[in-house]
């Protein structure tokens, strides 16, 4: 495709909001000059200054933005397959740990891996995501839980960009799980924060999240974690009210974080308040649907409230093994009674706020060219279908 060009013989869903569903535009036309959008609208309305351009068709074809995963865990060593089948087979929780199951394996596993062992086993999946028309990833460290292995795990994320045409977003996550036989208190002070500092200092970290859970960190613990965030002037995010509620969505708006993460046992209180923050809830049903949980998050009240809604896959070995964006999308019309539109600006121009973007997420002007073209007539069979990946082209800042 020529730089500039015009993308034509298309519609696009463009998510931008306020007109049409979908920000549609049928029988459009999208200008792009040096990576970016340059100007989008009906073919007929093509600005005069534009017709010499070179034409690049996609007849009958539908354009969105290109999607994002704006919450991954795609860096880690190993898999728990084995302890999903000890499960299956009756295996108590303790029989599991026992066995060397667990967040406890993965970290585990982490350590052992080498850099460049760790880079492989992620790119295979950055490809299973880039052949759904993902362009963007964000990708958080969390199975380390010390300095060296946390800072591993970063510097492995930071490397996918160099070797596929993809843009990562980095979260620090050392305050995800307590080490056995540590006491938080200690592991926050002595490990967290100190590898926060050095992660940073390395230009490592784009924000910083937290697990603040009954099982992981209580919001005490999270807020000093918040505070160094602050200090370093990196913006937070938080997987919050996951299994239980503990005041993390109130914490995470307290903080203005990007975004609240999970949040399935939110309350209508959480929601006015992260609305008032301009805080993001990011829906991970691909973690619902695995671990049997029954409490759906409070999509109503994010509606009333006006939450902005993303969709991400929580790709992890443990509580989400799930490599596929389009069938969280799915997943969460189905699980979450989200409808299509908001499934896909959940992947498109929530999924870009939750990560602070402003550059992605729409087809305008001045975006960058991201996008994807799928094999469909209606934006909403995005959504529909299950298994199945439409997708015709992705074009990376311009380029198929
Ligand atoms: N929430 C989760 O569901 C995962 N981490 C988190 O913060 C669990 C990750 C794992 O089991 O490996
Ligand atoms: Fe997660």
């Amino acid at each position: 495709m020529p730089d500039p060009c015009v993308i034509s013989g298309i519609n696009a869903a463009t998510m931008v909001p306020g007109g049409a569903p979908y920000g549609l535009l049928e029988q459009a036309a999208i200008v792009v000059t040096n990576g970016v959008v340059d100007w989008v609208g009906p073919l007929a309305d093509l600005p005069a200054g534009f017709h010499d351009l070179e034409q690049t068709r996609y007849d009958g074809r539908l354009v969105t933005p290109a999607l994002i995963d704006c919450h991954t865990h795609i860096v880690h060593g190993g898999n728990r397959a084995r302890e999903f089948e000890l499960r299956l087979n009756g295996a108590s929780y303790e029989e599991v740990a026992r066995a060397g199951g667990g967040i406890a394996s993965t970290v585990q596993a982490t350590r052992a891996a080498s850099p460049d062992a760790l880079l492989a086993s992620t790119l295979t999946r950055v490809d299973a995501l880039i052949a759904q028309g993902v362009a963007m990833v964000e990708v958080k460290s969390g199975y380390g839980l010390d300095l060296e292995t946390e800072m591993k795990m970063l510097r492995v994320a930071r490397r996918i960009e160099g070797v596929r045409p993809i843009r990562v977003r980095t979260s620090f996550l050392g305050a995800h799980a307590v080490p056995d036989g540590t006491d938080p208190d200690h592991y926050i002070d002595k490990v967290c924060l100190p590898a926060l500092e050095a992660c940073h200092a390395e230009g490592l970290v784009d924000a910083v999240d937290g697990f603040c859970e009954g099982i992981a960190f209580d919001t005490a613990q999270i807020a000093r974690v918040f505070d160094k965030a602050r200090d370093l002037g990196l913006p937070v995010k938080l997987h919050a009210e996951q299994l239980s509620h503990i005041g993390g969505a109130a914490l995470a708006a307290a903080y203005g974080a990007i975004s609240a993460d999970h949040v399935e046992y939110a309350t209508p209180a959480d929601a006015a308040a992260l609305a008032r923050a301009g805080t993001v809830a990011v829906l991970l049903p691909g973690a619902f649907y695995t671990i049997h949980e029954t409490q759906a998050p409070p999509v109503a009240a994010f509606r009333d409230c006006g939450v902005a809604m993303a969709v991400a896959t929580d790709w992890n070995p443990g509580s989400s093994p799930l490599g596929s964006l389009l069938l969280a999308m799915n997943m969460a019309c189905t699980l979450f009674r989200l409808t299509p539109e908001e499934a896909l600006a959940g992947t498109t121009r929530n999924a870009a706020r939750a990560l602070g973007l402003d550059d992605c997420g729409m087809i305008a002007p001045g975006m960058r060219a991201d996008l994807a073209v799928w094999d469909v007539n209606d934006p909403a069979e995005l959504s529909y279908g299950i298994g199945i990946t439409p997708l015709n082209a992705r074009i990376y800042q311009g380029t198929p």
